[in-house]
């Protein structure tokens, strides 16, 4: 359906997933998905010329859709030829027709069986089932309990997505019915991953319990590494601190950890299995590590 040589799709992660990691992934033979997140229009665009630039193979936007310009990143990725698209944080229904009427492949992100359900009615291609092991913004099934309840509800493709970096994340998918997998944590340290070099150490450095959930309370949770950001957050959260406020403490802190390397105040957004991630290594290595384990394990 999307063109590509391995079930492997790169999680659409704003501000890390930008054109030099998805060429790089698409490059191996996975679909790499730029990240809009919360980005002007017109810097997507941007991005989508400069994978061009690097790659023929099939690559795609992801648009969260709580990104306020989300209407015109939805019209730039159809006068872009944007062969397919995923969505992140919300209902993409209103886009729907116009994107198939252009030929886009619609994958949007979901955590939840009825969410799926409507997706499927909707119109989407398939759908990515993302458990609470991810990073960023989450819903609260695992993904060894979302994914077959979702291959069971509906008669479309199901990506599987939350708590997979190896071979054996994506065995364990496929058993589960899943016909791809998507991973953002592990692209996180990839060597053509623009990241900053102090967010890659805390990721190869996390154990297995090293990750947080805040913003429970107003409905945003959002995974990411415990530091200092995280503790201050939590308390302030406990104490009951509306809404806004937390927002203020939070606002442009990805960018800071990313770009700036700031593992104090930014926010370090990862997914459970970085705990599994050990090191640097190019996107072709890791989808060929992957994809061999994975063979191997499914005996061919
Ligand atoms: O979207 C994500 N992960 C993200 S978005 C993001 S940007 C951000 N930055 C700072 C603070 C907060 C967010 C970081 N990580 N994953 C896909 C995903 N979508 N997970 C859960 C959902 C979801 C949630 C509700 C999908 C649909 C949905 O529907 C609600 C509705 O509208 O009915």
């Amino acid at each position: 359906m999307l063109g590509i040589e391995y079930p492997i799709i790169q999680g659409g992660m704003a501000w890390v997933a930008e054109y030099n990691l998805v060429a790089a992934v698409s490059e191996a033979g996975g679909l790499g998905l730029i990240g809009a997140g919360g980005a002007p229009a017109e810097f997507v665009r941007e991005q989508i010329r400069k994978v061009k630039e690097r790659t023929e193979k099939p690559f795609g936007v992801n648009l969260m859709l709580m990104n306020p310009e989300a209407d015109a990143i939805a019209r730039v990725i159809v006068e872009e030829g944007v062969k397919v698209v995923t969505t992140g944080a919300g209902n993409p229904g209103k886009y729907l027709s116009a994107w198939k009427e252009a030929g886009v492949k619609v994958i949007p992100v979901v955590a939840s069986v009825a969410m799926a359900r409507m997706m499927e009615r909707a119109g989407a291609h398939a759908v990515v089932a993302e458990g609470t092991e991810s990073g960023g913004h989450i819903g609260s099934a695992t993904t060894m309990t979302l994914v077959p309840q979702v291959v069971d509800a509906v008669n479309i493709p199901v990506i599987a997505a939350g708590g997979i970096a190896d071979g054996r994340g994506l065995a364990a998918a496929m058993m589960l019915g899943a016909e791809a997998v998507q991973l953002g944590t592990r692209f996180i340290v990839a060597r053509e991953s623009i990241v900053h070099e102090n967010y890659k150490r805390k990721v190869i450095d996390a154990r297995d319990i090293d990750s947080e959930v805040t913003g429970m309370s107003h409905g945003h949770p959002v995974r990411q590494l415990r530091n200092q950001m995280t503790r201050e957050y939590l308390k302030q959260e406990k104490a009951g601190a509306p809404f806004e406020e937390l927002e203020q403490l939070t606002l442009g802190a990805l960018r800071k950890a990313v770009v700036e390397g700031d593992v104090v105040n930014g926010t370090l957004m990862a997914g459970q299995i970085a705990g599994l991630v050990h090191k640097e290594q190019t996107c072709e290595e890791m989808i060929r590590e992957i994809m061999e384990q994975a063979e191997h394990l499914l005996g061919k």
